[in-house]
């Protein structure tokens, strides 16, 4: 080899080593949390957010997604990362409302119209103000993907009007809205996480739940539940969520792959989730699940039942979120 030639090549293998120090990563372990199964919208939009992760960061960053409530129920898992014992998970905002009272702005029935109109406004300032607000709780909030619009179903009686739900047992997310919500229905409303619903169903020990198709599906609830009542009450978020305490502790670049793969993962989970809600309510049929529409009057009546519970939201999270929230809202119709 010539010098010139050796001076080149060295050079290059500077330029090269440069690169690599350039990021500043070091070799993570990330134990990610989740209550649904693995073959669901939330495991595989989980998935996803670990092979982009690894890919950015070469491979030091892994992810080791635990599915099934296997870490522990949403509260708990939001714990563990509040402590550190944890660092990732993704859950619903429902349950986040006891360290965040503001999270129950989501809970509000019947605040969006469509998904579109839910990106918008949760994808925007106010959803990111939200956000923010976890962080003097020891959470980072990274984005939010959806969970959906809720439906009902039990295993009583077909729901046809706001009196079928007298007396009918229903799991609640622990969460006061819902529990208010639906007392206000006249349900016998009953708050228990989520990874003890289904064997709850199936002792009889509730009557029913509400979630939307997908996780009626994925959970297997059309085994134990006869009657779907579509309501769309409500829409569910979900939020990819970050242990304050090992956040503090990264770098730039590191806290860049999780941001940047947390977006990736967002656009692919809410895509997935809308293309599988598309096809899930005639799977549901298929499975044997009877299924009704409400008519206008009866969605009507039940309709200004669940918005009584706007004013106490209001007042929970203060005025000014709720009409910031609102003038975001209408906004986002109009565009
Ligand atoms: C519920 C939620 C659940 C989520 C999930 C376990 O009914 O809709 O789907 O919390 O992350 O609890």
């Amino acid at each position: 080899m010539k010098l010139k030639q050796l001076v080149a090549a060295l050079g290059i293998a500077l330029v090269a080593s440069s690169a690599a120090y350039a990021q500043d990563i070091k070799p993570r372990l990330i134990r990610f949390g989740y209550g649904l199964v693995e073959n669901s919208n939330q495991g595989r939009a989980v998935k996803l957010f670990a092979e982009e992760v690894e890919k950015a960061s070469g491979g030091k960053m892994k992810v080791r997604a635990i599915g099934a409530a296997a870490l522990g129920s949403d509260v708990q898992m939001q714990q563990a990362l509040i402590g550190g014992a944890q660092e990732m998970m993704v859950g619903s905002t429902a349950t986040l409302v006891g360290i965040t009272k503001e999270m129950a702005i989501w809970d509000t029935p019947f605040l969006f119209n469509n998904a579109q109109e839910a990106d918008v406004v949760l994808d925007g300032p106010v959803g990111q103000k939200i956000i923010d607000k976890l962080q003097e709780k020891g959470l980072v909030g990274l984005v939010y993907w959806e969970n959906g619009f809720r439906n009902l179903t039990n295993n009583k009686q077909p729901v046809a009007k706001l009196e079928d739900l007298n007396g009918i047992k229903l799991r609640v997310m622990q969460n006061n809205v819902f529990l208010d919500s639906f007392k206000s229905l006249g349900a016998n409303a009953v708050p228990l996480p989520f990874s003890e619903l289904f064997t709850a169903l199936e002792t009889k020990a509730v009557d029913g739940q509400e979630n939307p198709y997908n996780t009626i599906l994925s959970s297997k609830f059309y085994e134990v539940q006869k009657y779907l009542t579509v309501t769309n009450h409500v829409y569910s978020p979900w939020i990819v969520l970050v242990s304050k305490k090992w956040w503090d502790g990264l770098s730039k670049d590191e806290r860049d792959v999780l941001a940047n793969a947390a977006k990736k993962s967002r656009d692919f989970e809410r895509k997935d989730t809308r293309e599988e809600a598309a096809k899930a309510l005639a799977e549901l049929k298929a499975k044997g699940m009877q299924v009704n529409e409400l008519s206008a009057a009866e969605a009507n009546r039940m309709r200004s039942k669940l918005t009584q519970v706007n004013a106490s939201i209001a007042a929970n999270v203060g005025q000014d979120l709720w009409n910031e929230v609102q003038a975001a809202v209408e906004k986002a119709r109009a565009s």
